[in-house]
């Protein structure tokens, strides 16, 4: 009897070709999700739009008269070009070589604009005249934004003390560096509606 001959024990090398293949679709797919992470996601969390420098003309009156209301809202012709003149009495000097004005938002208090645009804010605090309904002896408004973190501010009129006096403009200027949402907000007692004075600052991309 001859000792059986080992049974052919089968070659390594015919797997390789189906470890090979598992091994390249492995490889394809995390190039695949690195480059969707970060080209895919990131362009569409960045944003793509032209930037451009928006102008906000806003009345802050007492809320049981409307509050913070956006009056007009503008975009300067280039990004380069000059802010308009402006006065803390007159307010700004608009024209329609250096601006365009936009169509009005639908919320009459939201400021809106795309990362990467520039915002400048005119703010004018009335007095209503009314005892009655605003405070006695009220000076004007107060204006403050809660949370600066999605935006730069590059220049401002309004005090430390965010009073801004009845009769008086101010404007602030700061680019959008992020998306998302806050609230700005009367900072002095005037009326009895006095907490529902604010609005959104909504920093988006488009629109
Ligand atoms: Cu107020």
């Amino acid at each position: 009897m001859s000792t059986p001959t080992n049974p052919q024990t089968p070659s390594p090398k015919k797997h390789m070709p189906a470890v090979g293949i598992i091994g390249l679709v492995l490889i394809a797919a995390a190039l695949g999700s690195v480059y969707y992470t970060q080209f895919v996601v990131s362009h569409s969390t960045a944003c793509l739009v032209v930037p451009e420098h928006r102008l906000y003309i806003m009345q802050a009156i007492i809320h049981e008269r409307g509050g913070f209301q956006v009056q007009a809202v503008y975009k300067l012709n280039s990004t380069a070009a000059p802010l308009p003149p402006f006065s803390n009495v007159t307010g700004p000097k608009i024209t329609s070589r250096n601006a365009t004005q936009l169509a009005p938002l639908p919320d009459p208090s939201l400021v809106f604009g795309s990362v990467g645009d520039t915002i400048t804010l005119y703010i004018h605090p009335v007095s209503t005249n009314e005892s009655t309904v605003q405070l006695p002896g009220l000076q004007g408004h107060g204006y403050d934004i809660d949370s600066k973190s999605f935006i730069s501010i590059t220049n401002s009129t309004i005090p430390k003390s965010n009073l801004i006096n009845f009769g008086n403009w101010y404007t602030v200027s700061f680019q959008i560096v992020g998306q998302g949402t806050t609230k700005y907000r009367c900072t002095q007692t005037c009326s009895n509606e006095h907490p529902q004075m604010n609005g959104d600052l909504r920093a988006g991309c488009g629109g």
